[in-house]
């Protein structure tokens, strides 16, 4: 239906960082490759004083095969010539957890309701994603209001990953720490 080159791929027009800022939940995502936060995904997002945006960010994980835990993340934000496209460098409070430089598109957001967040780690041969991710970030923990599905549905299809997501439960896993 629509053209999934990555090169292609639209993104939020005229994408302003601070009304980006502040909490954000994950209420359904769609998995890379490999290890992955599962469930009670944060992010907080913030503009330092210089005008750079950074993030942390909280999810469950499971590591070393059989080890549960809330993976406490950081991360910074590299601007491109497109202001919604970042280039995000992230790594763990803990060094055991994940490191790693990814795309962080925003494609659309309302700043007040929802998100749509698009990162492709691998570009096929032929130009579409082989290995990326999205989060469909809520402002409420509840989940997206009705009327913000409708738009959210179109995004996962215009990005190419329609019937590719799973819900985030949010259980307080990750609540203790911050
Ligand atoms: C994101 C929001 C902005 C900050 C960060 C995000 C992504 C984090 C990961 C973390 C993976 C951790 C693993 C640990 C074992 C996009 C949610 C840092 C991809 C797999």
């Amino acid at each position: 239906q629509q053209n999934c080159q990555v090169a292609n791929i639209q993104v939020m027009p005229n994408f302003n960082r601070t009304l980006y800022a502040g909490t954000w939940y994950a209420v359904a995502k769609k998995d890379p490759e490999g290890l992955f936060l599962i469930d009670n995904v944060v992010a907080h997002f913030q503009i330092e004083e210089d005008g750079t945006m950074t993030a942390t960010a909280s999810g469950r994980v499971i590591i070393l095969n059989n080890w549960e835990m809330c993976a406490q993340m950081l991360a910074t934000f590299e601007e491109t010539l497109d202001p919604a496209k970042f280039r995000m460098k992230y790594w763990g409070v803990a060094n055991y957890l994940q490191s790693g430089n990814d795309d962080h598109w925003v494609i659309a957001t309302d700043y007040d309701n929802y998100a749509v967040h698009y990162s492709c780690r691998v570009v096929d041969a032929d130009g579409t994603c082989l290995d990326g991710y999205s989060f469909i970030f809520s402002r409420h923990p509840t989940g997206l209001r009705a009327e913000d599905q409708a738009t959210v549905t179109q995004m996962k299809a215009d990005i190419c990953m329609l019937g590719k997501y799973r819900r985030v439960p949010h259980t307080g896993f990750c609540d203790t720490a911050t």
